[in-house]
């Protein structure tokens, strides 16, 4: 960082106390993962230099043969990891992805069936606080009271009562397997398009850890920088027939110029996510997250659907008598890093906010696995069952920076 220090010592500083804090924490946000150096190098290259608009041979600006050329790797090596049959490198994040999938296809005012907010799906699923809401008519499924698990029964009941023109399958907080083959039936059923969001799951999916929803839907979306591990993006996966509206929607329907460095990246993680490493760190993250859920149940937390089948565990602190925003607050202050998250029972409760969401994706990249977990959960249990003790706070912070030295990020 030369010349950074030079420059902008003030910002310099920050970047090193910010890798200094992801180095002795432990990050077990779901959302989060620590990318390879490579990528970060792409983030950071020349590239950040072109100002693109269009796609590969049609660009509105001079000076593109790289850019073009870098896009069509991103876009050649996107579509074989995925198996799909067109994609779009360009979206900025996550919800622009989305924007864009709804805009290709639907017209403002037209209904979509989405799951809810407190049941596990996300802002820009028609939340009343996204401008999804304003624009589409949303209605929304929830999980089944008991199981906890997606309702199909109730899916299929609210798809044939409302006949939505898109179903969308995907949450960003739902520690199950969605069963995309069953919501393809109710979509073909009802004549609705199949849209997954699978920002969350996207590099369990590509390491064919888990089913992919590729073969089954209209529109994938994901972000490729939680389980995919290659920085802040968004991505757009479809069926051939869609491929010129999708184009259309994400340029110029929905975004300007894209970040030609961060198509660059793209490109990276798509092949990095084909060796046996990146392989490894997914079956790891699935096997990490069943046994810190096992761990934190036999301590006696009751776990939303009773376990977990991805990189999420979702831990309802009710019964124990915690509220997830003094939770996230007492493990933070001793060095683990999560989010307070509702839970399905929240739903009920306007404001509440029971839960805790952790993921194990980062914590596997680090190289963490069967033998931590054990520790970390007995890390956590510690900081909640003593959160107003500040020695024993201390000396879990301890323990828990001690842990985090052991698997440094960037060694
Ligand atoms: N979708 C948000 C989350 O799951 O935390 C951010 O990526």
């Amino acid at each position: 960082m030369q010349h950074l220090l030079k420059d902008d010592p003030d910002v310099a500083a920050l970047i090193k106390k910010e890798e200094s804090r992801i180095e002795n924490t432990l990050d077990l946000i779901a959302a989060e993962n620590h990318s390879p150096r490579s990528i970060m190098e792409a983030l950071g290259s020349i590239f950040n230099t072109k100002t693109i608009e269009g796609y590969p041979g049609k660009r509105f600006h001079a000076g593109c043969v790289y850019a073009d050329e870098i896009e069509e790797l991103a876009i050649s090596r996107g579509k074989e990891l995925f198996d799909a049959e067109h994609i779009n490198v360009q979206p900025h994040s996550g919800t622009s992805a989305n924007l864009a999938v709804y805009f290709s296809v639907l017209n403002v005012g037209d209904r979509i069936l989405s799951m809810s907010l407190p049941h596990g799906g996300h802002l820009s699923h028609g939340h009343r606080a996204s401008i999804t809401s304003r624009c589409f008519d949303f209605i929304h499924y929830s999980v089944d009271r008991e199981t906890e698990l997606i309702d199909y029964e109730e899916v299929r009941t609210l798809a044939e009562q409302y006949r939505p023109k898109m179903i969308v399958a995907g949450a960003s907080s739902y520690p199950r397997l969605i069963d995309y083959e069953k919501m393809a039936v109710i979509a073909k059923d009802v004549s609705a398009y199949l849209f997954a969001d699978m920002a969350h799951i996207a590099g369990l999916v590509a390491a064919k850890v888990i089913p992919s929803p590729v073969p089954h839907c209209d529109f994938v979306t994901f972000t490729t920088y939680k389980t995919m591990m290659g920085g802040r993006g968004g991505v757009i996966l479809c069926k051939q027939d869609y491929g010129k509206k999708i184009d259309s929607a994400v340029f110029p329907g929905c975004q300007g110029t894209s970040a030609v460095n961060v198509i660059a990246a793209k490109a990276v993680i798509f092949k990095l996510a084909r060796a046996q490493h990146f392989v490894d760190i997914q079956k790891q993250t699935l096997s990490n997250a069943v046994l810190l859920a096992t761990e934190l149940a036999h301590k006696g937390y009751r776990l939303v659907s009773g376990g977990t089948e991805n990189h999420q565990v979702l831990v309802d602190l009710a019964a124990k008598g915690f509220d997830g925003s003094a939770a996230e607050q007492t493990l933070e202050s001793v060095g683990i890093i999560a989010n307070r998250n509702v839970v399905p029972r929240d739903a009920e409760h306007p404001g509440a906010v029971s839960g805790i969401r952790l993921g194990t994706a980062a914590i596997s990249a680090r190289g963490m696995s069967g033998q931590e977990m054990p520790r970390i959960a007995h890390l956590i249990d510690s900081a909640l069952v003593n959160s107003g003790n500040k020695e024993v706070l201390k000396q879990i912070s301890l323990d828990a920076e001690a842990l985090a030295r052991k698997f440094p990020v960037y060694a």
